[in-house]
């Protein structure tokens, strides 16, 4: 998607000085500015690279009555999201993910033979697992690029956002959904009421809700700033999703940790009174008071480590650099875009971008500028190190690469504080 100067102000549809989008609260502190930014997928092609990519403000605030942390500005979701260049397929330990999360939930809520309908489907991946387990699974994807590919596949795909509109086109058409799943979705959408009254018009009354999202104790804790972007419009905790469940008249019954994307929280609902709640939601939600999460506290210690994170980072790669050292990133991410320009680093100090995505390859990441290129340019190019943008999938990369660091090359991860692997 490029977007020139002129369309910045469509684009950015309004400061969110006001209302919490779970509890609808005004109070609100100030978290961290990361500054002016360009939108984290918003690849540059190589004959748009004289220009200035559009930035938008990228800051984040606290509600002082629900928790939720969220950004000071929403971008117009119709540009953020028909057209999108992350597919799940181009992550293998994501498939494998939710090949697991398939059968988990499949085996737990018996969904052979009902159906499923998937908020986000992006490419079906998920969709097909749910179908190898005998499940009428169906998508709900904005992006006209990924709806296409999933249909192409055979996984039935609905191009449209998630509300209660395409809910009840879907209820007509399909009957009730015996479980809405959504994953790294929810955080994406300004409409939360919208979404909730979707969820009341798609359910079957013994339905199920499944939802992952990032989990905001990890962020915090493990200091994931650059998971911070313009797609991200929340960053959950258990209790603000506790509330959100509870304001569209669902109980949040259950809730599991889970260790993709940084850490995320897995949290599961019904109509009110379906489900009796299970100890692990008191118990996280406990947890989340005891680190502090209903007071400005760790936000600032956050804000204070974001700091001596990107110091230490810049420091290391000028230091690389100033031996004459190669540095090259593995992952065109949209976590990589919001690290790369906060921490000031363009291609004078890494060298390309190699990434596993064909239709990212051959473009200039946002604002930054450095040309992305197929994974096989780590063996081709052998940079002495290769700054690990997609680090939430270090352990599978480290091993997947061992060519690459038997000859020598090292990774740096960069999250909490830059350190070399292996
Ligand atoms: O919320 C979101 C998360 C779920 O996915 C979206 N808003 C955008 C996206 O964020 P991301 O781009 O930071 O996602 P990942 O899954 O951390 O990174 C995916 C990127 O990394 C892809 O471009 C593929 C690339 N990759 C690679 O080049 N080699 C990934 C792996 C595992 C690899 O081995
Ligand atoms: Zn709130």
């Amino acid at each position: 998607m490029s977007t020139n100067a002129a369309s910045v102000e469509r684009l950015l549809t309004f400061e969110l000085a006001t209302a919490c989008r779970v509890c609808g609260s005004d109070g609100a502190t100030p978290v961290i500015d990361l500054g002016a930014t360009p939108l984290a997928n918003a690849l540059v092609p190589v004959d748009a690279a004289f220009r200035e990519d559009p930035r938008f403000p990228l800051a984040t605030i606290r509600c002082t009555d629900c928790g939720l942390m969220r950004l000071t500005v929403v971008i117009d979701h119709e540009a953020l999201f028909t057209h999108y260049l992350y597919a799940t397929s181009a992550s293998r330990p994501m498939v494998a993910h939710f090949d697991r999360y398939a059968a988990d939930i499949a085996d737990r809520f018996a969904l052979r033979d009902r159906l499923v309908v998937e908020v986000g489907s992006n490419d079906g991946m998920l969709l097909r697992s749910f179908k190898q387990r005998g499940v009428r699974a169906l998508g709900v994807e904005p992006a006209t690029n990924l709806a296409r590919a999933a249909n192409d596949a055979g996984l039935e795909t609905v191009n449209a956002f998630f509300d209660s509109e395409a809910a009840g086109q879907i209820r007509r058409g399909h009957g009730g959904a015996a479980a809405v799943v959504a994953n790294n979705v929810l955080a994406h959408i300004d409409d939360l009421r919208g979404v909730l009254n979707g969820l009341d018009a798609l359910l079957a009354p013994d339905g199920v809700i499944v939802i992952e999202v990032p989990y905001l104790l990890d962020l915090l804790e493990h200091v994931e700033y650059d998971t911070i972007y313009h797609e991200h419009l929340s960053y959950f905790s258990a209790e603000a999703l506790r509330r959100l469940f509870e304001r569209g008249g669902f109980d949040l019954f259950d809730v599991e940790r889970v260790s993709v994307h940084g850490g995320s929280v897995r949290v599961y609902g019904a109509r009110a009174g379906q489900r009796r709640r299970h100890e692990r939601v008191d118990q996280l939600i406990s947890g989340e008071r005891a680190a502090g999460l209903d007071s400005d506290r760790p936000f600032r210690v956050f804000a204070e480590r974001v700091v001596q994170s990107r110091k230490e980072l810049r420091e290391m790669i000028k230091a690389l650099r100033s031996t004459g050292d190669r540095v090259a990133a593995l992952g065109a991410t949209a976590k990589g875009n919001t690290l790369l320009n906060y921490c000031g680093l363009g291609n004078d100090d890494v060298e390309f971008v190699a990434d596993s995505t064909p239709m990212k390859q051959g473009l200039l990441t946002p604002g930054s500028h450095i040309p992305i290129r197929p994974e096989s340019a780590l063996l081709s190019e052998r940079p002495g190190h290769t700054l690990l943008l997609a680090w939430n999938y270090a352990e599978e990369i480290l091993a997947r690469f061992r060519p690459y660091t038997a000859a020598g090359g090292r990774f740096i991860h960069p999250i909490p504080l830059a350190r070399i692997l292996p």
